[in-house]
């Protein structure tokens, strides 16, 4: 509760308490007031009469009423009795209430008051309300020789402490509003106040030691009023909002993708030719956006029936049957291909750049190729441009050199560079003896992208380390002379919905289907793993958990089995290749170790499946372990969340990976520690249904609002907003160049 609010609730709560007391403090003081003026009057009245009732008293009962009667003039007194000391009524007004007998209030008179009292009262309640009785003796000797009792209406009494009761509510009400309105004054003023202190000091009131700290929630609160604008202005990113803004912000341009991987591969079969989508991260993201935006993707021609299907500029158009955008295929020596793409990439950057116990290989001739086939695809770039500043997404470490060798061509083109793998600390990309060209070569671009912001530090850490450049922490930009490079993250993620699950069984079919398939038991309990087989993807640590399951929780043999589907990738490496019989020989193993006639605790699937079958996959599961050593994102955690519109199924995932920033709601383990994630596997085998439901839904709602379509889009309007001002200081340039040539 806000501390204004506690404060006003307290004072409420002081000036209730304040009210209560006050009333009975007044209503006996006014009491005490009341009786003692009754008594007063009772004196004087009698006194007065004094003469007139002893003259009277035995002699002339008719005189003696009179008196009486003289006496209740006084309005407050409503009747008037003489009491003879033996207790008999002698003579009475009218209006004396019979009940009150002289004999009764002789006798309680007697009981309560001392002997010697000359006076006495009491407040008997009669069915018409309150009196007031007051005995008054007159004579000499003997107190009790004469009483002149009296009839007091009280009723006002009462009338006015109802009146002082309601004051004081009205009171208390008023107090209270003003009470609530000065709080909330003093909560607005201390408010404003602290709101303007902030601002001086944001805008450098502030001691110098604060200032990076200041710039950074300046830049922050900057982004986060910008992002919360854009969204509100557009709702959730799809393919229509991703094309309107490429028409708002960009004049409708088409995009040109630049990517090693090519989206559909015609591959020769037996049946004929075949299209196949690789398994990979980076087309699953890109290829929806494509699809959104229409354009060109440039990419290595490398399957086997590539070259019958493109046309005579070596472009085709996809998908087929939508035909939405063209691929532009560039084709690749082999020893091309062993240089840049096995080698530099994959033995040098792929392990410099994933903590996972690999070290990379650097070798003079790689690079040469790497060179060398980074110019022929930024060639091909600058050949399917349509303008002479067109929108170029450089996708990957493949092509690090790229935008560099786009902008020495093309000085006017926004290249936005997107790294899908982690960038890591200055000191690692340090041993890299050519990093300085590697950072140079990403620089070329108006926009480097990283999944995360610890990527984009440890990338301007780098930049800080090795080049020659003034970096704007503030706008988190790289100078180089008149050009800024913005340094973004830019978390991926996948479409959504997911086109490929049209094609889809739903989950109760697929848990049938997939069980059938395999001869597994209906009711066994299916985890799933869908990784390329790499050496990041901690593929090896995944089966090891799933022999500690079994080890330390004996329920589950014979009753859970794991389906890893491993697309083989990047056999030419030895590393890989030696991957590829280890995870053989690790399956075999824990097989050996628990199967049974009929149980198999690890099914592994070496071979690449077509999208729809992996999503079948991800639905027929009970979990998903995504247990990468270091991963950019993982998009196959998104899918398994995507694939889920059943609600059902958990979610074991990495630390190490992007994703585990994004979907906090799945069981978060460290997969090199067996025990951990032996006992995640169990919660989530052990986990209630609603629970289940709850976890996923939250992650769906995360992943349909934070989709690929966001992605692009927020690439997009920030590479448009630097192009904005680029123009605007190009124009502005040039007029002063012709203000000075035109005064000289
Ligand atoms: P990848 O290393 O390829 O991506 P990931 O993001 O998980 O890793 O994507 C893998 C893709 O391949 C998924 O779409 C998955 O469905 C598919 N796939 C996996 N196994 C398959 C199989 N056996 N058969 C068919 N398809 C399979 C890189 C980075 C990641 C980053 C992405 C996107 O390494 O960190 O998330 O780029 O930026």
């Amino acid at each position: 509760m806000p501390r204004a609010a506690r404060f006003l609730l307290l004072l409420l709560a002081g000036l209730a308490l304040l009210t209560v007391v006050a009333y009975f403090a007044l209503t006996k003081v006014t009491r005490d007031w009341f009786e003692r003026d009754i008594e007063l009057r009772s004196r004087l009245a009698v006194s007065s009469a004094r003469q007139s009732l002893e003259n009277n008293w035995r002699t002339d009962r008719a005189r003696l009423t009179e008196t009486l009667t003289d006496i209740t003039r006084d309005e407050r007194i409503m009747g008037a009795a003489a009491c003879s000391r033996e207790g008999e009524l002698l003579a009475a007004t009218e209006a004396y209430p019979r009940e009150f007998t002289c004999s009764s209030l002789l006798a309680s008179m007697r009981r309560d008051a001392p002997a010697s009292a000359d006076s006495w009262s009491t407040t008997p309640e009669l069915p018409s309300g309150s009196v007031r009785l007051s005995v008054t003796f007159i004579g000499g000797e003997s107190q009790l020789r004469r009483a002149v009792v009296l009839v007091h209406d009280v009723s006002y009494l009462s009338r006015r402490e109802r009146t002082t009761r309601n004051i004081l509510i009205i009171a208390f009400f008023v107090l209270s509003l003003c009470a609530a309105l000065v709080t909330l004054i003093a909560a607005r003023l201390a408010w404003r106040r602290w709101t303007n202190e902030l601002r001086k000091a944001l805008k450098g009131g502030a001691s110098i030691e604060f200032l990076p700290l200041l710039r950074d929630v300046r830049t922050l609160a900057r982004q986060l009023a910008s992002d919360r604008e854009r969204e509100a202005r557009g709702g959730l990113w799809s393919p229509e909002r991703l094309r309107a803004t490429l028409t708002q912000y960009l004049d409708g341009e088409r995009i040109v993708v630049l990517a090693n991987r090519e989206p559909h591969i015609h591959e020769r079969t037996a049946d004929g030719i075949a299209v196949l989508h690789p398994a990979s991260g980076l087309v699953t993201a890109l290829e929806p956006i494509m699809r959104a935006c229409s354009g060109v993707w440039v990419a290595h021609g490398s399957g086997s029936a590539d070259r019958e299907t493109v046309d005579k500029h070596d472009r085709v158009r996809v998908p087929p049957g939508e035909e939405s955008y063209m691929i532009r295929r560039v084709w690749l020596g082999e020893d091309e291909e062993r240089g840049y793409y096995y080698g530099f990439s994959n033995e040098g950057l792929w392990p410099l750049c994933h903590v996972a116990d690999a070290r990379p290989t650097f070798r003079a001739e790689d690079f040469a190729q790497y060179v060398e086939v980074n110019r022929k695809f930024a060639n091909a770039v600058c050949e399917e441009v349509d303008s002479d500043d067109p929108i170029i997404l450089v996708q990957d470490y493949h092509f690090a050199l790229a935008p560099k060798m786009i902008r020495e061509r093309l000085p006017r083109a926004t290249i936005i560079a997107f790294w899908h793998i982690p960038w890591p600390n200055a000191e690692r990309i340090g041993i890299c003896p050519w990093r300085d060209e590697l950072i140079a070569g990403l620089l070329g671009a108006s926009v480097v992208g990283f999944h995360t912001q610890q990527h984009c530090n440890n990338f301007i850490d780098s930049v800080d380390a090795f080049m020659e450049s003034r970096i704007d922490r503030e706008s988190n930009a790289i100078v180089q002379g008149a050009r800024r490079t913005l340094v973004r993250p830019y978390p991926i993620s996948i479409e959504w919905p997911v086109h490929w699950l049209e094609q889809v069984p739903s989950a109760a079919d697929a848990h049938v289907g997939v069980r059938a398939e395999l001869g597994l038991s209906p009711d066994v309990l299916l985890g799933v793993g869908i990784d390329r087989l790499d050496y990041t993807k901690g593929i090896e640590e995944r089966l090891f958990a799933v022999d500690e399951l079994l080890t330390r929780y004996p329920e589950f043999r014979g009753k859970f089995t794991f389906i890893q589907l491993a697309a083989p990738s990047r056999t030419k490496i030895e590393r890989y290749r030696k991957l590829n019989e280890r995870i053989d020989e690790v399956a075999a193993q824990i097989n050996a170790k628990w199967s049974t006639a009929n149980y198999r605790p690890i099914v592994l699937l070496r071979t690449h499946h077509e999208p729809a079958s992996v999503f079948r996959y991800y639905r027929a599961a009970d979990l998903c372990y995504v247990s990468s050593l270091h991963d950019g994102m993982n998009l196959v955690a998104k899918e398994f969340v995507a694939a889920r519109d059943d609600e059902r199924g958990v979610l074991v995932l990495s630390q190490f990976t992007g994703a585990a920033r994004d979907l906090t709601e799945a069981l978060i383990v460290n997969p090199y520690d067996l025990r951990q994630a032996s006992d995640a596997l169990a919660a989530a085998l052990h986990m209630p249904i609603d629970q289940q439901r709850e976890r996923m839904r939250s992650m769906r709602r995360f992943v349909s609002e934070f989709n690929v379509y966001r992605w692009a889009g927020r690439m997009l309007v920030d590479a448009a907003e630097l192009r904005r001002k680029e123009r605007m200081s190009g124009r502005l340039d040039a007029m002063a160049r012709f203000t000075r040539t035109g005064n000289s």
